[in-house]
């Protein structure tokens, strides 16, 4: 209802307002904006960005990891509320002076060539979406993306996860034609900017790898024990040396929580709360958040290569893969599975059967699952990603509290997969 003092009606405010708005002189400290970002525990952080440090970078970064050029049209598909879509679709693109698409819709109305459509049509020269998109899109196979013209293209981007190799070939081989770069671009809401990504054209590109830190940027790997791991072909958890531009400042509110979260791991380093592997040249593969590790049996084990090893069942269109407890292992494994849709239906309890023989094959019989749930649906944030906080929760039977699910996409599959829990 309406409450006098506090609110007012906006079409006569419109009319008295004037069209000029003379832009505030603000200090480089000043804050830029808040961005909430859901943490794995407690309440999500408002992380604060400030004016100066957050242009600089967002600006440079976009220049160089797209290769925009003048006249260039970019096209960044996320939701402006993501730090994604502050960064790269607002800040970078116009301090840039660049044509930067805004799109609101999704990628599968009104067909799953809604993408190509617009590629075609505005000629977009560089294009940076998630792989969750990606895979959604390769899901429907190749027809729709060979109907458009898409030879614009220079630049492609991927954000947000991971990209598994087969939505990175799919996206290379049927979008880019094998000839426009993929740049695996890695970074946070709290880092405001791209941190490790491939320069196109620069850096020779390798699927599912994000490459080389970007200029400035110094990433170390470091152990357990707070040593950093020196030298090639090894992983361990990612941090950063120095401070750059567009670091987040604070989280709103409680400075003490922002040095703790980041700060108090590893000494003077800052802490991503993702693992990493370098390889025998010095490419940096993310390999998820490291409270994604699970110790079965006394064994470490990253859920993401068993959910890669899992997706490899052509039956599996997605999976997530969180611990639980157990009397004898300590953890054990429970996978929520969601089919392809094929119209047929399959024996559920021989696919569990496949998949556990697929787990050995890759991994070894430590990291079979020990329940299997087929699920419609993954809870997911805007930006795609499965808020595996709530699947721990359903895998413990704990479900009296799951905390805040506001920023979810898709609630509703909470609820089912709460009911049909093993
Ligand atoms: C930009 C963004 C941050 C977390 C981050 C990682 C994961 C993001 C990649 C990635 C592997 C990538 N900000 N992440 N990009 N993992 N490769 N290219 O996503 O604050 O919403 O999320 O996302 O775990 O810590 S975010």
């Amino acid at each position: 209802h309406m409450e006098a003092g506090r609110d007012k009606w906006l079409q006569p405010l419109l009319d008295e307002a004037s069209s000029d708005c003379k832009a505030e002189v603000m200090q480089a400290e000043d804050p830029l904006f808040i961005l909430y970002t859901s943490g794995s525990t407690g309440m999500p952080k408002g992380m604060v960005h400030t004016t100066a440090g957050y242009m600089v970078y967002t600006a440079y970064t976009f220049k160089n990891v797209f290769q925009y050029r003048e006249d260039d049209v970019y096209w960044c598909t996320a939701d402006i509320g993501w730090i994604t879509g502050h960064s790269y679709i607002v800040y970078g693109p116009l301090a840039n002076g660049a044509t930067t698409v805004m799109f609101e819709g999704v990628p599968s109305y009104p067909d799953f060539g809604r993408f190509w459509e617009i590629v075609e049509k505005h000629k977009i020269n560089q294009f940076y979406t998630a792989p969750t998109a990606i895979r959604a899109l390769a899901k429907q196979g190749s027809e729709l993306v060979e109907k458009y013209d898409l030879s614009s293209l220079k630049t492609l981007g991927s954000v947000g996860e991971p990209i598994n190799e087969e939505a990175w070939h799919w996206y290379n081989d049927n979008v880019g034609k094998k000839k426009s770069p993929i740049v695996d671009t890695w970074w946070q809401t709290e880092t405001g900017g791209v941190m490790i990504t491939p320069i196109p054209f620069v850096t020779p590109t390798k699927p599912t790898y994000a490459t080389l830190p970007f200029i400035g940027i110094q990433p170390a790997l470091m152990d357990e024990n707070g040593q950093e791991i020196k030298g090639n072909q090894v992983d361990g958890r990612l941090c950063v040396k120095f401070p750059w531009p567009s670091m987040a400042r604070t989280i709103w509110g409680n400075h003490q929580r922002y040095k703790d979260t980041y700060f108090s791991a590893f000494e003077n380093k800052y802490f991503t709360g993702d693992g990493a592997l370098r390889d025998e040249v010095g490419y940096y593969r993310i390999t998820g958040r490291v409270d994604d590790v699970i110790i079965v049996s006394g064994h470490n084990l990253g859920t993401a290569p068993i959910e890669d090893a899992v997706n490899e069942h052509p039956a599996v269109a997605e999976s997530a893969i969180v611990g639980f407890p157990h009397d004898v292992k300590g953890n054990a494994l429970y996978g929520y599975v969601i089919l392809k849709d094929t119209g047929e239906s399959r024996d559920h309890n021989n696919l569990r059967k496949e998949i556990n023989q697929i787990i050995t094959e890759h991994i070894g019989p430590i990291a079979k699952l020990d329940k299997i749930q087929f699920t419609s649906g993954l809870p997911k944030t805007r930006s795609g990603k499965i808020m595996r906080r709530i699947l721990r929760k359903i895998a413990h039977k704990d479900t009296s509290n799951l905390g805040d699910t506001s920023t979810l996409l898709n609630p509703e599959v909470v609820q089912d997969i709460m009911e049909h829990a093993l």
